[in-house]
C-alpha cells in the first residue's frame, strides 16, 4: 500500500517572522510589499502601490488579507497590521531545516516550494492509525525544533494528500484512507484540484461541473473533447486515482541527459555525420556514468540547412549501460539522414531518457 504525507507550512513567511519577533504572535502581520526591483520595504506601508502581499498572519487573513492582494488594499483592510518586508534569506534557511527534518522521516522526499514537500512513508508505516501518529510525530518535532506549525494530509496518493493538507489548516492533520477516497473527494469544489485554476474551473461550469463528484462520473470523452489529455488526468484524479510517484529532486533533474554538436559548415556527408553521433554518444556516456544512471530511451536530433528540426527515438527493451548500445542505437537512428540524399544537416543531437540509477546495495533499478 501506497503512504503519502503532503506537508505544508502555515502562513509560512509570516509565521517565520512571529517566531523571531514573538512579539508579534497574535497580531495580524502581513509580509511583502516591495517596489518592483526592490528587496527593501518602503517605510510607510500605503505608499507601497506595486508592492503585493506575500502571505500574512491567519489573523491579518480575518479582514479579507491574503496572498498576492496589492499592500495598499491590505493596508485599507487592516491598517493596524504590522506591514514586514520580505526576507528571503532567512526563509530559505528555515526551508532547508524543515526538509531536513522531513527528510529523515521518508523513504523519498520531493520539496515542490519553499514550504510544502511530498513525503512516501509507504516502508516506514503500514496501516492508516499508525500514519496518524506517525505524521503527528512530525508535526511535534517541527514545532519543538522550528517553533513552527504546519498542516499535512495523509493519502494513497500525492493528490489527495495535498489536498487534504488544505482541509484543515492551520496545524491540521487530516487522514483520507483509500476507501473513503472518493468520498473524500465527491462534495470538493472542482479548484481544490491541484493544477485546475480558474481558466479550467470555468470550462468545467460550461460544462455543468462544479463538484468533483460530478467530474469523476461524466464522460471521459467529453472531458478530452474540451481539455484535451488533461481531460484524462483530471478524470482519473477525481476517481482518487494518481499514479504519479514521490521524485527525489536528483530524479526530477535527470529526466534525459543531452548533447549537441552544430557543424562548422552543413554538411550531408555519412562518415562526418557518423563520426560526430559517435563523439556526441561518447559525451553522453561519459555524463551518465559520472552520476550512475542507465538508459532505455535514445534519441536524435538533427536540424537540417533550413533550420527544419526533426527527432527519431527509439526505446530498448530494457535499461542498459554500455556506450557500444547506445553508439549503435544512436547510429541506427541517423542512417535514415545520412544516407546521402536531402537537405544538408546544420546540428546533430544526442539524446538519452527513461533513466535508471543502479542502486549498488540492492542492485536493482530504482
Ligand atoms: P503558501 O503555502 O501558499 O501559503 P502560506 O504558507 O503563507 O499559508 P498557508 O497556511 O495557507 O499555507 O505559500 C508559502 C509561502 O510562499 C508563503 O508564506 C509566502 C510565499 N508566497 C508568495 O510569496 N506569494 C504568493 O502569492 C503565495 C501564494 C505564497
Ligand atoms: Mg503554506
Amino acid at each position: 500500500m501506497k503512504l503519502i504525507l503532503h506537508v505544508d507550512m502555515d502562513s509560512f513567511f509570516s509565521a517565520v517572522e512571529v517566531r523571531e519577533n514573538p512579539k508579534l504572535r497574535g497580531l495580524p502581520v502581513v509580509v511583502g510589499g516591495h517596489k518592483a526591483g526592490e528587496e527593501k520595504a518602503v517605510e510607510e506601508p500605503d505608499k507601497r502601490i506595486r508592492g503585493v502581499v506575500s502571505t500574512c498572519s491567519y489573523e491579518a487573513r480575518e479582514y479579507g488579507v491574503h496572498s498576492a492582494m496589492p499592500i495598499s488594499q491590505a493596508y485599507k483592510l487592516c491598517p493596524d497590521a504590522k506591514f514586514l518586508p520580505v526576507n528571503m534569506p532567512l526563509y530559505k534557511r528555515v526551508s532547508r531545516e524543515l526538509m531536513a527534518i522531513l527528510r529523515e522521516h521518508a523513504d523519498k522526499i520531493e520539496q515542490v516550494s519553499i514550504d510544502e514537500a511530498f513525503l512516501d512513508v509507504s516502508t516506514k508505516v503500514h496501516d492508516w492509525n499508525s500514519a496518524r501518529e506517525y505524521a503527528r510525530m512530525i508535526k511535534r518535532q517541527i514545532l519543538e525544533k522550528e517553533g513552527l506549525t504546519c498542516s499535512v494530509g495523509i493519502a494513497p496518493n500525492k493528490t489527495i494528500a495535498k489536498i487534504a493538507s488544505d482541509f484543515v489548516k492551520p496545524d491540521g492533520l487530516t487522514v483520507v484512507e483509500e476507501e473513503n477516497a472518493r468520498a473524500f473527494l465527491t462534495p470538493l469544489p472542482v479548484k481544490k484540484i491541484p493544477g485546475v485554476g480558474p481558466k479550467t474551473e470555468e470550462t468545467l461550469k460550461r460544462m455543468g461541473i462544479e463538484q468533483v463528484g460530478q467530474l469523476a462520473s461524466c464522460d471521459v470523452q467529453k472531458l478530452v473533447a474540451k481539455l484535451g489529455k488533461y481531460g484524462t488526468r483530471l478524470h482519473l484524479i477525481a476517481n482518487g486515482i494518481d499514479e504519479s510517484e514521490v521524485e527525489e529532486e536528483w530524479e526530477r533533474k535527470r529526466k534525459s541527459l543531452s548533447r549537441e554538436r552544430t557543424f562548422a559548415e552543413d554538411t550531408k556527408d555519412a562518415q562526418v555525420l557518423n563520426d560526430c553521433v559517435d563523439g556526441l554518444a561518447e559525451d553522453v556516456y561519459n555524463a551518465i556514468q559520472r552520476e550512475g544512471f542507465i538508459f532505455k530511451t535514445v534519441s536524435i536530433k538533427v536540424k537540417f540547412e533550413d533550420f527544419v528540426v526533426c527527432t527519431r527515438a527509439k526505446t530498448l527493451k530494457s535499461f542498459h549501460s554500455e556506450l557500444s548500445m547506445l553508439k549503435k542505437a544512436a547510429r541506427e537512428l541517423m542512417a535514415e539522414f545520412s544516407a546521402g540524399k536531402g537537405k544538408k544537416i546544420r546540428l546533430v543531437g544526442v539524446r538519452v531518457s527513461n533513466l535508471g540509477v543502479v542502486d549498488e546495495k540492492q542492485r536493482r533499478i530504482v
